[in-house]
């Protein structure tokens, strides 16, 4: 793939480097447990995992500040743990019981946190992308500095609404960064099959948007330009694209055998680029941690893990007069700020 490494010696403290390795270790073993949960059968429906994706999210949340806000599809897990949403309740909601984040009526692609500023969870593909577009227009009327990341597939890309929705960001200069999270795969079609350029994101020039490849297994990689597009959005000069080239390792869903790639083709990804190896590496050479240092994470998360799923099997299923709240809004949200 078109993906750079960084070659300058990374600038980042070792506090910096173990939070990133904790936190894209928490969506690694949060998603396998997932895929485990699904095997059993107490998880239902469709499910997407996140693995091999981790630098991305754990990237830009780290060029976040706080009231930023994020909007993505069905492959949601990794965004809102890495945004900070209780793994606990993220498992409980994925299993379909009460104390997860839509008490249990909306599934793995359907999760929203107000408190966290997440804002789902979208199914149909493209669809959170104007939905970006809106929260960044909301946050540019207040005034209130507050930038949107709105993530979508290279899939989507080839959607008209992500033009549209181009056209009205850069026109009314919305303070939004997308990024589109070049997977390379479409559930079974390559980018090569579906996508008539390799840069997505010059696609932006057309509109006047400004915009870059990231290498999204460096997690460095990606902070370091969300940060430039993150500044780009809230010094009012309008949307930035990050198009970040990444790549998933499990199939498109949990129904997906994956037989439109070869296994060589993940293998060599998995030992050559994979993120948590790579921050690991540095945190070993630079002597910033030591193996036990790193087993004692390991643990730590595996301990977080198993006691979110502990916490999804022993949470009740919704009462059945669940079936009829939470369809029309109650009351007319009056926010200020
Ligand atoms: C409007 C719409 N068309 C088709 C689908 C079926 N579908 C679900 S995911 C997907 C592929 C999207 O790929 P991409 O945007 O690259 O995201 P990724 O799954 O790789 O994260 C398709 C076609 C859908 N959910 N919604
Ligand atoms: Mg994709």
């Amino acid at each position: 793939m078109a993906a750079r490494k960084s070659a300058k010696k990374p600038n980042v403290s070792a506090e910096e480097l173990t939070k990133y390795y904790r936190e894209m270790l928490l969506i690694r073993r949060f998603e396998e447990k997932s895929g485990q949960l699904y095997g059993m059968g107490l998880i239902g429906g469709f499910c997407h995992l996140y693995i091999g994706q981790e630098a991305v999210v754990v990237g830009l949340e780290a060029a976040a500040e706080e009231g930023d806000k994020r909007i993505t599809s069905y492959r949601d897990h990794g965004h809102m743990l890495a945004c900070g949403m209780d793994p606990d309740g993220v498992m409980a909601e994925l299993t379909g019981r009460e104390g997860g984040y839509s008490k249990g009526k909306g599934g793995s692609m359907h999760m929203f946190s107000k408190e966290k500023h997440f804002y789902g969870g979208h199914g149909i593909v493209g669809a959170q992308v104007p939905l970006g577009a809106g929260l960044a227009f909301a946050d540019k009327y207040k005034g209130n500095g507050r930038v949107t990341f709105t993530y979508f597939g290279d899939g989507a890309a080839n959607q008209g609404q992500v033009y549209e929705t181009f056209n009205m960001a850069a026109l009314w200069k919305l303070p939004v960064v997308f990024v589109i999270e070049n997977n390379q795969y479409a559930m079974g079609t390559s980018q090569q099959r579906s996508t008539s350029s390799a840069e997505i994101w010059e696609r932006g020039k057309a509109f006047g948007i400004p915009g870059e490849a990231v290498d999204g297994m460096n997690v460095l990689s990606v902070k370091e330009a969300g940060e430039r597009a993150v500044s780009h959005c809230r010094n009012g000069d309008g949307p930035y694209i990050l198009e970040v080239k990444t790549y998933r390792y499990r199939g498109h869903s949990m129904s997906d055998p994956a037989k439109y790639r070869t296994r060589e083709e993940v293998q060599k990804m998995r030992e050559e680029r994979d993120p948590i190896e790579q921050v690991r590496e540095m945190l070993l050479t630079g002597k910033h941690a030591t193996e036990d240092d790193l087993k004692a994470i390991d643990k730590e998360i595996k301990e977080i893990v198993s006691k979110s799923a502990d916490f999804a099997k022993d949470s009740p299923e919704p009462a059945l007069d669940e079936l009829w709240t939470d369809i029309y809004a109650d009351e007319v949200p009056q926010e200020t700020a």
